[in-house]
């Protein structure tokens, strides 16, 4: 599965770019929310949400780069069939964050930056739809993957098998370039963050640019 990443995407030609995303059934649109504390930067918020919903049916994969998520889901407009990821990282409070996230109708993502153990989600594996592996550091668009990202894939395929919950899907988020995915991908990742790396880059069609994503993690 395909989540591109919206901070990417040029907003003056959003509508566009959807409608080249409904035309390639993108499976999901991913949305960075960023508060400046828990990661350095700003990013887009409650009301990007609200508007992208209007537009698209296409379902939202919301990854909150927020401190104590849990207080502050009233502020995101969370559909049945999103995605919600919060990081183990930024709450005390990871089995409430899930659970409230569940109560939603969504799916309850952990997510783990790249310094965090994957022995984090130990304890509520009963509540989680997927993990989101960081395969960079975040709070930036455009950098390079962390060294132990496919290994990490690997392990994280490996625990969620342990726990008897294999269907489960990793996704990875952070340089997913063509040849990336390949290998994270061969690795067990099942939905892929693409952004300025791969699809988003200028040199060829949207379009044609998502069907060589495809070809790689097929
Ligand atoms: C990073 C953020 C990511 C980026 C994505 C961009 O903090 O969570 O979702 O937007 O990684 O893609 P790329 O190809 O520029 O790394
Ligand atoms: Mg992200």
């Amino acid at each position: 599965m395909i989540s591109p990443s919206m901070m990417c995407a040029d907003i003056g030609e959003l509508k566009e770019t959807l409608a080249r995303f409904e035309e390639e059934k993108i499976e999901y649109l991913h949305i960075d929310v960023m508060d400046g504390e828990f990661v350095p930067n700003f990013c887009l918020g409650s009301d990007y949400i609200r508007q992208i919903r209007r537009m698209t049916d296409i379902p939202l994969d919301i990854h909150l780069m927020i401190t104590n998520p849990e207080m502050k889901l009233d502020y995101v407009e969370i559909a049945p069939g999103d995605i919600v990821s919060v990081h183990c990282e930024a709450t005390r409070h990871i089995h409430k964050a899930l659970h409230e996230i569940k109560k939603r109708g969504a799916k309850a993502f952990p997510a783990l930056n790249p310094g965090t153990p994957i022995s984090a989600v130990e304890e509520v594996t009963d509540l989680i739809d997927g993990v989101l592996i960081m395969t960079v550091n975040p709070g930036f668009a455009g950098q390079k993957m962390v060294t132990n990202g496919p290994k990490k894939v690997k392990m994280t395929k490996e625990f969620l098998k342990n726990a008897g919950i294999a269907d489960k899907p990793v996704e990875v988020d952070g340089n997913v370039t063509y040849e990336n995915a390949k290998i994270l991908s061969q690795a067990g990742a099942d939905i892929f963050v693409v952004g300025t790396s791969s699809i988003f880059a200028k040199n060829d069609s949207l379009n044609n640019n998502i069907r060589k994503m495809r070809g790689m993690i097929r």
